[in-house]
């Protein structure tokens, strides 16, 4: 059996469940690794064996369902929330270790990454391969503290790579600070991760706070983590594979059409390059990838962390809050639901508010009762026909600051929306006309109980 905190650990426990697809007939790297991703888009994970020319297999698909993260985290569904809310609140600091298999086989600089991974190619109009499950590590230049996300990584050439990262990231605050200094930022890419390690990174925490502490949480134990070879940054000892690269703030690249979780290209400029000083990996690494744009396990891996980090937020503030989903239709960014246990008057808009306050990218949030499942669709519609009075549970809020990857901004700009579809006091009363049908309590119960017999 392998480490419990390895990916391929999770792999066999997939394999165990008959969730793990194995591929075996040769695929391309460029075009058929997406299609085929985007085509078992909600299937089982998917192992591709036979990657031409490649040295090694690609797993994707990995985390496309919340029962997936909850297997690989070891906890029943329906404590994910819970879970991800300790790991937050409670994080457990990492520990160092001497040895690591992900150390194994080494590649110094000069060196040709396409060569030596098999990245994908998603899409027609993007201008090269994208590493999209990269766990990045950086340290900020002024306190030492460390940073953990996911940016996505072009390959360029040789040992050059284009880093896309979003303008208020941590990362980016950090290349900003080394740039001020005159300096350059060693980064360190961790590629084939735990979901705890990759759920950690996507974490809403402040700057300052290390996302491999809450990784650490969500495992109940301390990530083991290796020092790097040249450059002076640790990864998870239990990795697959490892780019240890410079960050130039100065060096920037055009980087033309990008696929963006919405599902569109979108255009967002010069992105800062990086160059590779050494790979080191496993002797039969498996690398990881995303499936990028509008795919399931891209607009998972921020949903289930953004829903989490609110859900904590938001009940800390007001307990009615029950839990915060954030809809796959919203592409898990952009819409969430609230729902909520008997709000007071006016609570429901307060929490709506608070949501979109706090996470940038939210602007269509709608607040339901706890009797229906926010997960379902339909139960939330079923909600704003059943509760919700457009002239009063209705906010509209224009020109808030919005996050670059919304699709319709207008100067970074957009139109928040709130909708309060929650029962409100005194609603369901005996004989009022809001109190559910029921046949006699008395028969039901019996009928119940004996339902087998009819
Ligand atoms: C599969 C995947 C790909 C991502 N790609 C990018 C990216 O290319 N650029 C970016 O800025 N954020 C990207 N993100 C989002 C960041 O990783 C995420 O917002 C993270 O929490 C930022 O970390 P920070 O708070 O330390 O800045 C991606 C997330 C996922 C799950
Ligand atoms: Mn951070």
């Amino acid at each position: 059996m392998a480490d419990r905190q390895s990916m391929r650990h999770v792999l066999e426990q997939l394999a165990a469940a008959g969730d793990l697809h194995e591929v075996s007939r040769p695929v391309d790297r460029r075009f058929e690794i997406s299609a085929l991703l985007k085509l078992r888009d909600q299937g089982p994970a998917q192992l591709f064996r036979n990657v031409a020319g490649a040295g090694m297999p690609v797993v994707g698909n990995l985390l496309n369902s919340r029962s997936r993260y909850a297997l690989g985290l070891g906890i029943p569904l329906e404590t994910l929330d819970a879970h991800c809310a300790r790991a937050v609140e409670a994080g457990i600091s990492p520990t160092i270790v001497e040895n690591s298999p992900a150390q194994e086989v080494v590649h110094e600089a000069p060196l040709d990454l396409a060569a030596i991974l098999p990245v994908p190619t998603w899409f027609e109009h993007e201008r090269g391969p994208y590493i999209t499950a990269g766990v990045i590590v950086a340290k900020d230049p002024e306190t030492g503290l460390r940073n953990v996300s996911i940016a996505r990584l072009r390959l360029e050439g040789g040992g050059r790579m284009l880093v896309g990262i979003a303008k208020n990231h941590h990362l980016n605050l950090l290349a900003v600070k080394a740039k001020a200094a005159g300096t350059s930022l060693e980064i360190a890419i961790a590629i084939g991760n735990h979901p705890a390690v990759l759920l950690g990174s996507q974490m809403y925490v402040r700057l300052g706070e290390d996302e491999f502490d809450i990784a650490g949480g969500l495992l109940g134990e301390p990530v083991r983590l290796v020092r790097c070879k040249s450059v002076d940054l640790e990864v998870p000892a239990e990795t697959e594979i490892v780019i240890e690269a410079v960050l130039n703030p100065e060096d920037l690249i055009e980087e033309g059409p990008v696929s963006e979780f919405p599902g569109f290209y979108v255009r967002y400029g010069p992105a800062i390059a990086a160059e590779v000083r050494m790979v080191t990996h496993r002797a039969d690494a498996i690398y990881q990838a995303v499936l990028p744009g509008y795919a399931r396990e891209h607009c998972l891996m921020g949903a289930v962390a953004i829903g989490a980090t609110l859900t904590t937020q938001l009940r800390s503030v007001i307990p009615a809050v029950r839990r915060v989903f954030v809809t796959p239709g919203g592409m898990g960014r952009l819409h969430a639901v609230i729902s909520m246990h008997q709000p007071r008057l006016g609570e429901g808009k307060r929490a709506i508010m608070l949501a979109m306050g706090m996470v940038n990218l939210l602007k269509l949030v709608t607040a339901v009762e706890d009797d229906v499942d926010p997960e379902d669709p339909v139960a939330v519609e079923w909600s704003l026909a059943a509760r919700f009075r457009g002239h009063e549970d209705l906010i509209v809020i224009p020109g808030v600051k919005a996050d670059r990857c919304d699709p319709v901004h207008e100067d970074l700009t957009v139109t928040k929306i709130g909708m309060v579809a929650t029962t409100r006091p005194g609603d369901g009363a005996a004989g009022g006309r809001s109190e559910f049908v029921a046949v006699p309590a008395a028969v039901l119960a019996r009928i119940t109980a004996e339902i087998e017999s009819y």
